[in-house]
C-alpha cells in the first residue's frame, strides 16, 4: 500500500525536454528495477584523468555485476543526462576541472546557459530524485569544513541531505573536513546516519575510524534497505548516509594520512584557496603528497561502495516490486 510513495516514478520534470535518460535507465525505473544513481564531480574533479575514467567504468561494471543498471549523472550542452554513454563519460574526464562544478545553486545557470557541469553530491540527488532514483554512490560527502566557525564553509551536500529522499552511500567524510561538526550538522538536518558493517565507528574515507562513533548502525545492504524503505513509508522526505568504512588492507596509514591532509590544508589557507575550489585542491595535493596512495585508497573505497550500494538497490526493488 506504500508503494506509491517511492520515489520511484519519475517526476514531471524528467520527462521534460531538458532530461535526456538512456532507455535501458528509463525501462530499469518504469520496472522498479534496481538502479544506482553515480554523481560526476568526483571524475572531473575528484580524480585525475585517465584514473578518473577508468574507475567511472570500472565502478558501472560494479554495479551492473550486482544486478543493478548504473546511471552517471551530468549536464551536458544544457540537458541533464541520466546515464552516460562512453564517450561523453571520456569527455567529462578530460575536461578535468574545466567542467564547471554544479552543485544546487548552479543547477540553473548551467541549464539556462545550456552549459556542462559535474553534479555534485547535492545536485546529483536533486536529479536522481526527479528521475526516481532512490540510492546513489559516491565516495565521500562534502562537510562542514575545518575553520567552518569563520568562512561558515558548509558544504551544500549537507542541507539537500536534509531535504531530499535519496539515499547516498559513501565511505564516511575525509579529515580534511571536520568530522564531528559534519555530523552535528547532520543530526540538525535530520539526517539518519548509518555505519554498515561490524564497526560501531563513523569511517573518516581513507580510513575506516574517524574517531567518532556513527550514529547507529547495520549489519548488511538488507538492513540498509529496510531503512530507505521506512523513510519512504514515513515520507520523511529527508536523504539517509550510508558509511561504509573503507577496506582495512585497502586503508591509507592514519597518522601519514593526516600528516599530509594537515599540510594541503595549510597549503590552501596560505594561497587563499576556498569556497567550491578547496575540496578539489585539497584532494589533488594529497594525492601529490602520498605519492599515489591516497588516490589508490580512493578508487578502492569508490568500487567498494559500488558494490554495497549496488545491493542495497537491489534489495530495495524487492521491496517495492
Ligand atoms: N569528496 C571527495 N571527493 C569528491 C567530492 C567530495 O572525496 O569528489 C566532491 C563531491 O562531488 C561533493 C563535493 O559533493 O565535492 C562537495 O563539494 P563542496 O564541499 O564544495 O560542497
Ligand atoms: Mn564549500
Amino acid at each position: 500500500m506504500f508503494r506509491q510513495q517511492i520515489a520511484r516514478r519519475f517526476h514531471a520534470l524528467a520527462s521534460s525536454k531538458h532530461f535526456n535518460i538512456t532507455p535501458e535507465i528509463k525501462h530499469a525505473i518504469a520496472n522498479k528495477s534496481p538502479v544506482v544513481a553515480l554523481e560526476s564531480t568526483i571524475i572531473s574533479h575528484g580524480m585525475p584523468y585517465p584514473q578518473n575514467v577508468q574507475t567511472a567504468r570500472d565502478v558501472q561494471d560494479i554495479v551492473r555485476s550486482q544486478g543493478a543498471i548504473p546511471a552517471t549523472i551530468a549536464i551536458l550542452d544544457g540537458h541533464v543526462h541520466i546515464g552516460l554513454e562512453d564517450q561523453e563519460l571520456e569527455q567529462l574526464g578530460k575536461m578535468g576541472h574545466q567542467a564547471q562544478k554544479t552543485s544546487r545553486r548552479d543547477l540553473a545557470l548551467v541549464l539556462a546557459k545550456r552549459g556542462s557541469g559535474a553534479t555534485t553530491v547535492a545536485s546529483t540527488m536533486i536529479l536522481a530524485r526527479a528521475a526516481g532514483i532512490p540510492v546513489f554512490v559516491t565516495g565521500g560527502i562534502g562537510g562542514v569544513h575545518r575553520g567552518a566557525d569563520q568562512s561558515f564553509d558548509i558544504s551544500a551536500d549537507l542541507t539537500e541531505l536534509g531535504k531530499t529522499p535519496v539515499a547516498v552511500i559513501c565511505a564516511g567524510v575525509k579529515s580534511i573536513l571536520d568530522v564531528e561538526k559534519t555530523l552535528e550538522v547532520l543530526e540538525t538536518q535530520g539526517v539518519s546516519v548509518t555505519t554498515i558493517g561490524k564497526s560501531q565507528r563513523f569511517p573518516a574515507f581513507y580510513t575506516p575510524d574517524s574517531g567518532f562513533d556513527s550514529p547507529s548502525r547495520v549489519d548488511d545492504p538488507s538492513e540498509a534497505a529496510n531503512i530507505i524503505f521506512a523513510n519512504h513509508t514515513l515520507e520523511l522526505n529527508s536523504g539517509m548516509v550510508f558509511a561504509v568504512p573503507i577496506p582495512e588492507d585497502q586503508a591509507a596509514d592514519t597518522q601519514s594520512i593526516q600528516r599530509f591532509i594537515d599540510i594541503a590544508i595549510a597549503e590552501a589557507r596560505s594561497n587563499d584557496i576556498s569556497g567550491k575550489d578547496e575540496t578539489p585542491f585539497l584532494l589533488k595535493r594529497i594525492a601529490e603528497l602520498t605519492k599515489g596512495e591516497s588516490l589508490a585508497a580512493n578508487i578502492a573505497l569508490v568500487k567498494n561502495n559500488a558494490k554495497v550500494g549496488a545491493k542495497i538497490a537491489v534489495e530495495l526493488s524487492k521491496r517495492v516490486a
